[in-house]
């Protein structure tokens, strides 16, 4: 708006008028991605009556520093403009205001054709801005090995021989804390133990808390390791002083990560959607312009969804079809993706791209097959492999879909999910509070569903509520104030039972949040700062109740809660103040946060080193088999934009957590894929053989074993992310000797990323799959 307006001042009187109606359009369009808005607002001007706009420069824009290239879209944020060829055709389902997505004006007839056909064309138009050099010259950016962290220490010599393992001139120190590190409650403001009646270190009384903690005498017999599931460690994890770092990964991977989903063939599939206009990238190869019947059936020839492949950055262009705005998504059995509902043309579609090799497979879509719409919806896996696809927008219900294209969807109505909408303030003026809701699958085969302040526990082939949780108060935690929340990790033992089950969330908004910073209820935008706040609960004890964790050291919604292999978590992304939604936050949160649930509370908050890049509304992270985290994404506003402080974002980064120290390299444990069962059974003995590159031999009660399932991550939240930890009964020779979970409660059918650590320090992974 502020934007706008000092454009508008800008401008020669003439103009006034014409600004007058982006201004009214910009109102329109300011909140979050509503169906019909402006279409169906009869006093809003349509976007194409107003053939003046054309004419209007911003003033804030350089002039073309290219005078080769066409200068069709100079102004990004204006994306609408009049094309008089085009009708206007109203649809009242059409969700968003531009009549006109395909933008024929930016399309530049002079370019180039692309020289070498084997890499994606860019496109043109869009030139990144101020594309920040490798923030730390001192390292090297590219990274020549995806196995080896892009970590060079300069402290350190290279090494003469780069087959043999590295001595490590700097021993990593256990029992040395990190200087930088106060061992006390880093904040004053908040007790160490804000609950006297709990027991301070261990936050699961049914956990033996503390045996993670440096300092303290532990257990030296391996088969006191054993009986606990042969997991904990029986020595302090490593520490490291290194607070991680940065890089870029892609400065253009041409399509803004909305919705991602990280697949057992090695590549990130992410999309936005099919009504937002351009993206950075051409649909390939050059020519291929499908009809886009959520652009008014006219050719589109922008990819907006892509596969990334993590290892070599290169990226293929997919065709998505069905609009996937704020859509959801889920892995099947077999690793192929599910992507369910959107908005419009897509919102009960269902899109299946396979987990293959095929450097043509794309999504198989069926329209108009799931029973409810599902825009804003979260999904879940369930153990025979189908999904509880639940909620969204207005749909107070929930479908169980099977891993195929060809089904019946079985829907339950889901009551709670009308209790927990914070009502409308009028028409068009929607509030909730509750979309993206937290379901996680517990190891009882019940789903915790949490929405906007409450949690229930229900059944998921009933629909029956089995357990309601105590209000959490203090905010909003959903869509749009969008708080973070995880599945601790589940740690098992040798006879498959669960020892932990809890889930943590942490930060969102007041409820108000939304209602005064979005352009729907408000015209003078006020950022409400992001809670700071956590809480965990055991949903499975009877009477489970909420206990305060630590509070984090700054406010953040819309940010991600990963798992990382070490059974830590971090969190990353988001914004300081406001809320999810077009123009709706401000102050990035650039600080991703170590979370270490098990540590005494005071320490389990520890900030790392900061991205230079906002990734807040419309931003997406996942954790990579070589245990670096890829972060992508971030659009505040309704279409690809450029020219504004938070710019739609096409840069990819990648960020190397702690454990990524290269001290530690001799504890990281290289897995032996032949020589390890990667075809797990529930409940029976698997082996892993690993290295460490100190060629040190493992031992029990220095190893832990744990198995990642990628989530399909969208708005803050990675749906079906869990991290299982399975019980390990000996090391011989340096084959490990684990137990495979159980079943489908804890650990639904499908790929998992599984890692071994040795004190805390991940090495790669190796794809497993269990059934
Ligand atoms: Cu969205």
């Amino acid at each position: 708006m502020a934007h706008i307006i000092k454009t508008c001042l800008g401008l020669v009187i003439p103009i006034l008028f014409a600004c007058s109606l982006v201004v009214a359009r910009d109102i329109a369009d300011g909140g979050n991605d509503q169906p019909g808005k402006c279409n169906q607002k009869p006093d809003q001007p349509q976007d194409n009556s107003n053939p003046i706009q054309p004419n209007i420069t911003n003033s804030d824009q350089p002039d073309n520093p290219n005078p080769n290239q066409p200068q069709d879209n100079p102004n990004a944020i204006k994306p609408s403009i009049a094309n008089l060829d085009q009708p206007d055709v109203p649809q009242a389902d059409q969700p968003h205001d531009n009549p006109n997505p395909i933008q024929p004006n930016i399309t530049t007839p002079d370019q180039p054709d692309n020289p070498n056909p084997d890499q994606p064309q860019v496109n043109p138009n869009i030139t990144i801005p101020d594309q920040p050099d490798n923030p730390n010259p001192d390292k090297p950016q590219d990274n020549p090995n995806p196995i080896q962290p892009n970590i060079s220490n300069p402290d350190q010599p290279d090494n003469p021989n780069p087959g043999q393992p590295q001595d490590n001139p700097n021993p990593v120190q256990p029992d040395i804390p990190n200087p930088d590190q106060p061992p006390d409650n880093p904040n004053p403001d908040q007790p160490n133990n804000p609950n006297p009646d709990q027991p301070q270190d261990n936050p699961n009384p049914d956990q033996p808390g503390d045996n993670q903690k440096p300092g303290i005498d532990q257990p030296t017999d391996p088969n006191a390791a054993v009986a606990d599931g042969g997991s904990d460690y029986t020595a302090p994890p490593l520490e490291t002083g290194f607070l991680g770092e940065w890089v870029i990964d892609n400065p253009n991977a041409g399509v803004a990560a909305m919705q991602l989903q990280l697949m057992p063939n090695d590549k990130l599939v992410w999309y936005d959607t099919t009504s937002l206009g351009p993206s950075g990238i051409k649909m390939q190869p050059e020519g291929n312009c499908p009809i886009n019947p959520d652009a008014k059936n006219q050719p589109d020839c922008y990819a907006h969804a892509i596969a990334y492949d993590w290892r070599t950055s290169a990226v293929r262009t997919l065709t998505l079809q069905g609009d996937a705005w704020c859509s959801s998504g889920n892995l099947w059995p077999n690793g192929n993706l599910a992507a369910t509902g959107g908005t419009a043309t897509g919102d009960k579609a269902i899109r299946m791209i396979p987990n293959n090799d095929d450097p043509k497979a794309d999504f198989e879509t069926r329209l108009n097959v799931l029973a409810d719409v599902r825009w804003y919806a979260s999904n879940v896996v369930l153990p025979d492999g189908s999904a509880v696809v639940l909620g969204g927008r207005g749909s107070f219900s929930y479908e169980i879909v099977p891993p195929s294209l060809d089904f019946k969807p079985r829907r339950f109505d889901m009551p709670f999910l009308k209790e927990t909408t914070t009502p409308d303030l009028g028409p068009g003026r929607p509030v909730e509070n509750n979309l993206y809701p937290f379901q996680f699958l517990l190891p009882d085969g019940n789903i915790f569903l949490y929405a906007n302040n409450r949690a229930i526990c229900f059944e998921p082939q009933t629909g029956n509520v089995v357990r309601e949780y105590p209000e959490l108060a203090g905010g909003s935690r959903n869509y749009p104030p969008s708080g973070q929340s995880a599945l601790l990790p589940l740690k098992l033992t040798a006879d498959n039972k669960v020892i932990n089950t809890e889930v943590v969330i942490c930060g969102g908004n007041s409820p108000d949040a939304y209602k005064v910073v979005d352009a729907r209820h408000v015209t003078e935008k006020q950022f409400m700062p992001a809670l700071r706040d956590c809480h965990r609960i055991q949903p499975l004890n009877q009477d489970a109740t909420w206990t305060d964790e630590e509070q984090m050291p700054s406010g953040r919604v819309m940010g991600d809660l990963l798992d990382l292999p070490n059974a830590d978590l971090l969190m990353l992304n988001g914004a300081q103040s406001g809320t999810s939604g077009w123009e709706d936050a401000t102050d990035a949160n650039l600080t991703p946060l170590l979370y270490s649930p098990t540590k005494p509370m005071g320490n389990r908050f520890k900030p790392l080193n900061p991205t230079t890049i906002a990734r807040m509304y419309h931003s997406c992270s996942a954790l990579l088999p070589d245990t670096r985290i890829l972060v992508a994404g971030s659009n505040m506003h309704q279409f690809y934009t450029f020219d504004t402080q938070f710019p739609t974002e096409l840069r990819v980064e990648k960020f190397s957590p702690p454990y990524l120290d290269p001290a530690l390299d001799p504890n990281r444990p290289i897995i032996d894929a032949k020589g390890s069962d990667l075809v797990l059974q529930y409940g029976k003995p698997f082996k892993i053989a690993a290295t460490l590159q100190s060629n040190e031999t493992m031992v029990l009660g220095e190893i832990m074993v744990t198995m990642v399932y990628p989530p399909f991550t969208t708005h803050g939240f990675s749906q079906n992310q869990r991290l299982l930890i399975p019980a390990l009964t000996s090391i011989e020779n340096n084959v490990i000797n684990a137990v495979a979970p159980g079943g489908g409660t804890v650990a639904p059918p499908g790929y998992y990323m599984l890692f071994v650590n040795r004190l805390g320090v991940p090495g790669p992974s190796v794809w497993v799959h269990i059934e």
